[in-house]
């Protein structure tokens, strides 16, 4: 097995070298003495040349070569070589002159999308425009009624391993920093962030729901002496809508821990946590975000090394020098929120900011109003490039307000009897927020669509793949 290579590792280091490779097959061109075979692994591909020579290269080989179906599985067997001339459409910039091919599985010849043609940026059908090429376009449900297939072009397979760092990044920066890692149920009985959103099941004759959100366990993680708890798991909510931001089920990155004294104390951690990721992603992603670049163009995420915050009443003095006039006490719409994004950019040059004390009536029953104006909470949101990302606050820890919050917001306080009563016992002060991850790797690269950043997304429309 020591001839074994990903086409990720070709490189010139390798000249000269015989090589094996498993891969698939992206495309095939060539006649005669001579074929030409793009292998695809994991979005990098590399160039096999095939030229007849006695003894190595029949044109038997050549034939069955250009009668590969796309996407088989296929070994090759050559040398590394430098070309003579730079190769145009391959991420190695080596060739490999071939000898061998081994089909492992074969593709079916027809193919609900061509992987090329789903892997074309903006400027590609610009440019194919101008020189009369009919470039197919694969329309988003195509490509998500086709998952597994889209999945494979190179933007996409970045788009994954990104986010697989982020929450890799998450975990080992908590961790560091003395959290424990929690699995809070996903079967409750109640909502916990406003009854609308919620899917609601029979538990065995009990009405039940899918968890909005960790929130209540997490908080009971708190009260059971935990100190500091982080989550990474699935959040349901029922957003009867299509929006490019929202789906029915996502990856919730939560997070809860006590304070002495001030809920900054969260948003330190916050900080810290999210430049981590953010110069975390520019150290060791830089080939993801190339390939998410070639496909979808990006400016790279402005971020500060202690990051911006800004009040709730700040945000809406920015907003109103611009000639937008809000409820002081309202929440933000998606649109200002937007604006603000824009003008936060302008005046202080970066992309990801906190905004903080949002007022009360805005916010769930479980957070902590102000102690010098009750109007105003302790609680914040965190956006990228003008849209939300992350939800937080300081928790009422005080059983008899928690129960007069959650009447006043309309939640049944039956539903909540266990959760309340973890407050009777002795309550430690404490904070968390929740992070999207969908969000963070969406508004981190700018994509346009949540979508494009749920491996198996789910939508009101959308159960299946
Ligand atoms: P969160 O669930 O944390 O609150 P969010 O981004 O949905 O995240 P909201 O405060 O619910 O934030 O909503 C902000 C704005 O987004 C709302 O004022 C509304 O304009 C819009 N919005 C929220 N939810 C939906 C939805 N399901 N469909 C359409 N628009 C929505
Ligand atoms: P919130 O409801 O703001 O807060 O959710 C936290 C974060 O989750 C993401 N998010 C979503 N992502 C995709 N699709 C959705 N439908 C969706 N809804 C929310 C956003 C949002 O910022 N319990 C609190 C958190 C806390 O206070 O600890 C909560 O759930 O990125």
């Amino acid at each position: 097995g020591r001839k074994w290579k990903k086409v990720s590792e070709l490189d010139a280091s390798l000249n000269g070298q015989s090589v094996l490779l498993r891969g698939r097959c992206h495309t095939t061109r060539g006649k005669g003495k001579i074929a030409f075979l793009i292998l695809r692994e994991a979005g990098h591909t590399v160039q096999c040349v095939f030229q007849v020579e006695d003894n190595v290269v029949s044109k038997g080989l050549i034939k069955y070569i250009n009668s590969l179906s796309k996407e088989s599985i296929i070994d090759v067997e050559g040398t590394v070589d430098i070309p003579s001339a730079p190769i145009n459409g391959t991420t190695q910039q080596v060739e490999l002159k071939g000898r061998k091919v081994y089909c492992v599985s074969k593709a079916r010849p027809v193919l609900p999308f061509n992987l090329e043609d789903a892997s074309r940026s903006e400027k590609d059908f610009q440019k194919a425009e101008q020189e009369d090429l009919q470039y197919v376009r694969v329309n988003q449900d195509t490509r998500l009624n086709n998952r597994v297939l889209d999945l494979r072009t190179s933007a996409n397979q970045a788009v994954f391993r990104i986010q697989s760092y982020v929450s890799m990044f998450f975990r080992q920066f908590l961790v560091s920093r003395g959290f424990v890692e929690i699995h809070t149920p996903k079967l409750i009985a109640g909502a916990s962030e406003g009854g609308a959103a919620v899917f609601s099941l029979d538990y065995y004759g009990q009405p039940a729901c899918l968890a909005q959100s960790p929130q209540l366990h997490k908080q009971m993680a708190i009260c059971a002496d935990l100190g500091r708890v982080f989550e990474i798991g699935p959040v349901f909510r029922a957003e009867n809508s299509f929006t490019h931001r929202h789906l029915c089920e996502f990856t919730g990155l939560d997070l809860e821990m006590e304070i002495k004294e001030h809920y900054f104390e969260v948003l330190d951690i916050l900080d810290e946590l999210f430049v981590f990721v953010f110069d975390g992603l520019h150290q060791h992603c830089s080939k993801e975000l190339e390939a998410i670049n070639e496909q979808y163009p990006f400016e790279p995420l402005k971020y500060l090394k202690k990051t911006l915050r800004l009040t709730f009443e700040e945000g809406l003095q920015l907003l109103k020098d611009d000639g937008i006039e809000l409820d002081p006490f309202g929440d933000l719409d998606t649109a200002s929120e937007r604006r603000l994004g824009t003008l936060v950019k302008e005046k202080y040059n970066t992309d990801f900011y906190i905004l903080h004390r949002y007022p009360l009536a805005v916010r769930p029953f479980y957070t902590m109003p102000c102690f010098d104006n009750p109007q105003y909470s302790n609680s914040f949101d965190v956006f990228i490039r003008g849209e939300e990302i992350i939800s937080g606050a300081q928790r009422v820890h005080d059983p008899e307000l928690l129960t007069s919050r959650a009447e006043a917001c309309g939640i049944n306080v039956k539903s909540l009897s266990t959760y309340i009563d973890s407050f009777r016992w002795g309550a430690v002060p404490h904070g968390g927020v929740g992070v999207g991850l969908e969000r963070v790797v969406m508004l981190y690269c700018a994509l346009n669509n949540i979508r494009k950043a749920s491996m198996f997304p789910r939508d009101p429309t959308r159960l299946a793949p």
